[in-house]
């Protein structure tokens, strides 16, 4: 397998791509191309002109969700879609639930509090900070709360697709010092923790820290 990876790597959708590749243990190049004025050949390969894209040879897959599936098909350990119907379908479902609304609410976040200062040189808008963080995202978190059990993973007993699709979204709450609260989510907290330590998330956590720190300093 030759793998490329295209998209910036704060890209949320780019990092969940990144953090699978690092579970199956697949090595891979990362183009990190901003999704901003896309080439009319990078549009042959994603017509959206969106990160990321996966590349296998000249096989072309676009789309996170896309690439995850076909990633679990080439390199099926370890597992990241359960086998059993049930929790395969739930976990698909927290893939989805984290890919739109939660990384809506935590990109916001992120958009108004790094990329705006930082990269777009304006002020963020902290009504829409607030609104995120006092209307959007709550729901949510009340829902992952209720949804812990005690295996310590979001679905049955292993770490699995929706684990790293809500790993993605709450980095990118992170980088914009964003905190699930502990006192009112305390196994959301706890879940969001656990997730971001295993080496996967440590590691790309750690390259958008330098990306942001790159950022304020130049
Ligand atoms: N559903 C897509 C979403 C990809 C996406 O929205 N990527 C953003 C970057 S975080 C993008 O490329 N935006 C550029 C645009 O919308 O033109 C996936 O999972 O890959």
């Amino acid at each position: 397998m030759a793998l490329k990876v295209t998209g910036v790597g704060l890209s949320p959708y780019v990092r969940k791509v990144r953090a699978i590749l690092a579970e199956k243990g697949l090595e891979y190049e990362h183009d990190p191309m901003l999704p901003l004025g896309v080439s009319d050949d990078y549009k042959r390969k994603h017509p959206m002109g969106k990160v990321p894209v996966l590349e296998d040879g000249d096989r072309v897959i676009p789309d996170s969700s896309a690439i995850a599936h076909y990633l679990e098909g080439v390199q099926p350990t370890p597992a990241l879609f359960p086998s059993d119907p049930y929790e395969r379908a739930r976990a698909i479902w927290i893939e989805e639930l984290a890919d739109s609304a939660i990384v809506a609410g935590t990109a916001t976040v992120f958009q108004e509090r790094v990329l705006a200062p930082l990269f777009f040189k304006r002020d963020g808008d902290e009504a829409k900070i607030k609104e995120a963080l006092e209307e959007t995202l709550p729901p949510y978190f009340d829902y992952l709360e209720r949804n812990l059990g005690d295996s310590g993973w979001i679905v049955g007993n292993d770490y699995s697709i929706a684990d790293v699709a809500l790993g993605t979204a709450f980095a990118t709450f992170a980088i914009a010092e964003g905190k699930v609260d502990a006192a009112r989510w305390p196994k959301l907290a706890a879940y969001v923790e656990r997730v971001h330590a295993r080496p996967s998330f440590k590691k790309l956590m750690e390259e958008d820290a330098g990306a942001k720190a790159a950022a304020a300093g130049g």
